[in-house]
């Protein structure tokens, strides 16, 4: 039997210590699925190519990951003791299982699907410090769906055009204005200066309305850079924050989460950079394993997708990640790779469907995700025939309307900005 082999016990019954990974995994060619998988889990727990009498002394075999399901469509499920984790450090985690294993010559193909998390393993973690609920309760909003807009361009505006934007779209309906993944501090629209600007305007329309707005600022930066620029935000009692988790990395997200406990800010995780890894059906890692990464270590909203807009994403795969944000006991899916798991005591989150929107297709939105969501629309509000107010505006018909069971055709006879809207995109899928 190779090195690799001694990997594969198919009589191994987890402890509910050992964390469980699903792969999927092609061997390369002239390799079994078997020593590929072995291969794996030799990888990334005490193994590597040659073997080493160490491996075999019994404290250091304990530690070994064992593949113990191979499936013939290439689904494997490998246990890891505890002991191969530190607790409260995800980015040793995925040096563990998503580490070297993805450039192994033993395998062709390799997606990380999912995750069984041993408990004392996630507890260690903080998980949502707000989420789904305390966002509902920080907009009080409980009944629709929460909805953000996106001022577009996402880069070159002053920080002035930024906030005349901001105040628009607010004032016609909006809850909360987000920045774009690529702005944050550049010369054009500094930091500080956007956030003092939308704040007046924050502050101005909420006595306008007796509404509640917000920002999701972004804050992505070096972790030096962080604490200063939450601390900002925090100061002007803007209840959010917003982090690309993807390009800031775990360690930062981490140190992030920390930083919201103490100033009291919610996290919106933005996932850019995510279909590097997440896109390709058999390599990588699954966008359903980044989600519930981002929900372990404590993120409040989360993009997850749209079905029908303009970035890849089918409902099977758009609705699993959905529910394994939004519930407490995660259930298997026959349709998509996943494991069931418990994350009692890890609070749900706030899914956002986001990119490509428009109001033609808010129904659709509703349909699936039903009304604990943000729907979020750059394009098809500032898109809009009259410009970003009246966008705002149809957006908020359409989700009247959807929320209602009113067809948006017949609604838009009497509401002009969403007729104007349906008039330019229809009920059209982008992308
Ligand atoms: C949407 C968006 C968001 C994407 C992110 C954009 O703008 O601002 O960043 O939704 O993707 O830059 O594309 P539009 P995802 O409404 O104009 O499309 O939500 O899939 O992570
Ligand atoms: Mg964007």
């Amino acid at each position: 039997m190779g090195v690799y082999e001694n990997f594969v016990n198919l009589k191994y019954k987890p402890s509910k210590n050992d964390l469980i990974a699903l792969f999927y995994i092609e061997p390369n060619k002239g390799v079994t699925l078997k020593r590929a998988a072995g291969a794996i889990a030799a990888e990334s727990s005490v193994g590597t190519w040659s073997d080493n009498p160490m491996i075999h002394k019994k404290h250091v075999w304990k530690v070994a990951a064992r593949v113990f399901e191979i499936k013939k469509n290439g689904l494997v499920k490998i246990a890891y003791p505890i002991e191969n984790f530190e607790l409260e450090n995800m980015p040793q985690i995925y040096s563990g299982i998503a580490g070297n294993l993805f450039g192994m010559k033993a395998v062709k193909n390799v997606r990380l699907e999912d995750v069984k998390w041993p408990k004392r393993l996630l507890r260690s973690f903080r998980g949502p410090q707000f989420g789904l609920k305390g966002v509902q309760k920080i907009m009080k909003i409980t009944k629709r769906p929460i909805v953000g807009c996106v001022p577009k361009p996402k880069v070159g505006m002053t920080s002035k055009e930024q906030a005349k934007v901001a105040y628009e779209v607010w004032s016609g309906g909006v809850d909360l204005v987000k920045d774009d993944e690529n702005l944050t501090n550049q010369t054009f629209d500094r930091f500080d200066t956007r956030v003092k600007l939308y704040m007046k305007m924050r502050d101005k329309i909420e006595k306008e309305t007796g509404e509640i707005k917000a920002a999701l600022i972004n804050v992505t930066s070096p972790a030096q850079k962080l604490e200063k620029r939450i601390k900002t935000v925090a100061d002007y009692g803007n209840p959010f924050i917003m982090f690309d988790i993807l390009t800031m990395g775990w360690s930062a997200v981490q140190y992030g989460r920390e930083l919201a406990k103490d100033y009291g800010v919610a996290i919106h995780a933005h996932r850019a950079m995510h279909a590097a890894f997440t896109r390709n059906p058999k390599h990588g890692i699954s966008m359903l394993m980044i989600a519930e990464t981002a929900r372990v270590i404590g993120v409040d909203n989360l993009h997850v997708g749209t079905v029908v807009g303009k970035l890849e994403g089918n409902k099977t795969e758009v609705m699993t990640i959905t529910n394994h944000v939004r519930e407490t006991k995660l259930k298997a899916n026959p349709k998509y790779p996943c494991i069931e798991d418990d994350f009692t005591g890890v609070k749900p989150l706030m899914p956002v469907s986001s990119g490509g929107l428009h109001p033609g297709l808010l129904p659709d939105i509703v349909r699936m995700f039903g009304k604990d969501v943000v729907v979020q629309l750059g394009g098809g509000i500032h898109g809009h025939p009259r410009g970003s107010h009246a966008g705002a505006i149809a957006t908020r018909q359409s989700l009247y309307a959807a929320q209602h069971n009113i067809s948006l055709y017949e609604y838009a006879k009497t509401h002009r900005e969403l007729a104007e809207a349906l008039k330019k995109w229809g009920t059209k899928r982008t992308g």
